[in-house]
């Protein structure tokens, strides 16, 4: 177990002492980087000129791009010779961005995730098993020594060969699994498949892509387990930013650790608690690479209202990204919106692939989804209904004409990792 009464029970002056004096620590650190020293210079400022909280609004934002220009190593505000761990992000689009740990950071996340851990009543007579990968993607070693802080038993199983996992949930008397969402889906599916028995879980930690309410419900159903959002990037450390209580409604920030804060993210302009908008983070422990007001680019909001669990605040579930909307024939359209209207069809399953092509100079979208279980007849005459039924309940929200066609179940990929579902195939033209 590990609990930081301190912290976890720190009233609001302290808190903002707390928060104030960190705050000053992490700008004079910035101050190591040409980067923000820069910035600062553009923007008329000295980190004097910052004097409460209040002040953060002066600062300016950082954005993935400016850290994308850093490549590899432009944000460390340590010499290389105190940076004793890399991490990088997946960059499917040119360099990755690199992260820095020094020793204290290391300790400091590990202390986070432990906080976590502890706070969905994990303990050391729990057995922990961690199916994501184990390389550069921050979700393996973080929450391994996350993990082995709080003294649970770590079982550091890495991705892949689903029946093996299973059999070693079984063997090993695993009570509690972390895996993105889809990849609990597949397991489930894996485990029914060969009738395999997943009866010693209890806890499943989700997160690293976006999931719904509803793929809660299924993951709870088919694993046995209380299931937990976790969020977190890379550029924050990676997992432990902000992670569901037993309350299951928002996810807790560790408010001694990050400053949080929301913006429209067209007019850069802040937005009060209850408003949607992108999350910006300031970290306040961060000594490689700490970093001022960082755009997430997702999309959330503050729910101020006390938990009954008596921790601080809590960030909305996560609805999607800013910079993942597609344009389409001119119609802007997220994929949490063509998510949202197939889970909300029972004829259709939750596995599904959006693939867009520019035919003739036009856009043209074209979903894969598979068909539920139990309404998989074969029977043409149904497979007809269901695909106008998609067609239209898509055309309602997004009011675009799309191509649905329907698949097998089981017929789709599986995500080990972060689930792809929209592959645009338009190129330039
Ligand atoms: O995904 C870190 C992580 C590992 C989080 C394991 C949770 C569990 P990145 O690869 O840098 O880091 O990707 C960060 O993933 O900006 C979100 O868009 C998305 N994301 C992460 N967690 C959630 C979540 C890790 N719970 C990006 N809900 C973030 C929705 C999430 N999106």
């Amino acid at each position: 177990m590990y609990w930081d009464e301190a912290i976890e029970t720190i009233k609001p002056d302290a808190l903002r002492d707390l928060q104030e004096k960190r705050l000053h620590e992490t700008v004079n650190r910035c101050m190591n980087m040409g980067f923000y020293r820069d910035k600062f210079r553009e923007a008329g400022i000295r980190p004097s000129d910052l004097k409460t909280l209040d002040d953060l609004q002066k600062l300016p934002f950082t954005r993935k791009s400016d850290l994308r220009e850093g490549y590899p190593f432009g944000f460390m505000a340590v010499p290389m010779r105190e940076i004793i761990r890399i991490h990088t992000t997946s960059g499917t689009t040119g360099k990755p961005t690199v992260v820095g740990y020094t020793k204290g950071d290391l300790d400091t996340w590990s202390g986070l995730i432990a906080r976590n851990l502890t706070m969905v009543g994990l303990t050391s007579n729990d057995v922990f098993q961690n199916m994501v990968n184990y390389g550069m993607f921050t979700g393996g070693l973080g929450f391994h020594y996350g993990a082995e802080k709080a003294g649970l038993t770590a079982v550091p199983a890495g991705t892949g060969n689903t029946r093996r996992q299973i059999e070693m949930i079984h063997d090993f008397g695993v009570t509690a699994i972390h895996c993105t969402p889809s990849y609990g889906l597949h397991l489930a599916e894996v485990a029914a498949d060969l009738r395999m028995d997943l009866s010693s879980l209890r806890v499943g930690m989700f997160g690293a892509e976006p999931w719904s309410e509803k793929t809660r419900r299924e993951l709870e159903e088919k694993l046995g387990v209380e299931a937990f959002d976790s969020y977190g990037m890379s550029e924050l450390y990676g997992p432990g930013v902000a992670f569901e209580c037993s309350e299951h409604n928002g996810l807790h920030i560790w408010h001694d650790s990050y400053l949080v804060e929301i913006i429209d993210p067209v007019t850069g302009e802040n937005l009060g608690p209850g408003e949607r908008g992108e999350l910006v983070v300031t970290p306040l422990v961060k000594e490689a690479m700490p970093l001022l007001r960082y755009r997430t680019g997702d999309i959330t909001m503050i729910l101020d209202d006390e938990c009954s669990c008596g921790r601080g605040p809590r960030l909305a579930r996560f609805t999607g990204r800013s910079d993942d909307m597609l344009v389409i024939r001119g119609i802007n359209v997220f994929p949490s919106q063509i998510e949202h209207v197939l889970l909300s069809i029972p004829e259709v399953g939750n596995h599904y692939m959006v693939y867009i092509d520019r035919i003739n100079h036009m856009d043209e979208m074209t979903i894969e989804v598979e068909m539920s279980r139990s309404f998989f007849s074969g029977e043409l005459a149904d497979l007809k209904k269901i695909q106008n039924k998609v067609i239209k309940s898509l055309h309602d929200v997004l009011e675009l004409r799309t191509t649905v066609n329907l698949v097998e179940p089981g017929t789709l990929p599986r995500f080990e990792g972060k689930a792809k579902r929209v592959i645009d195939r338009r190129g330039a033209d």
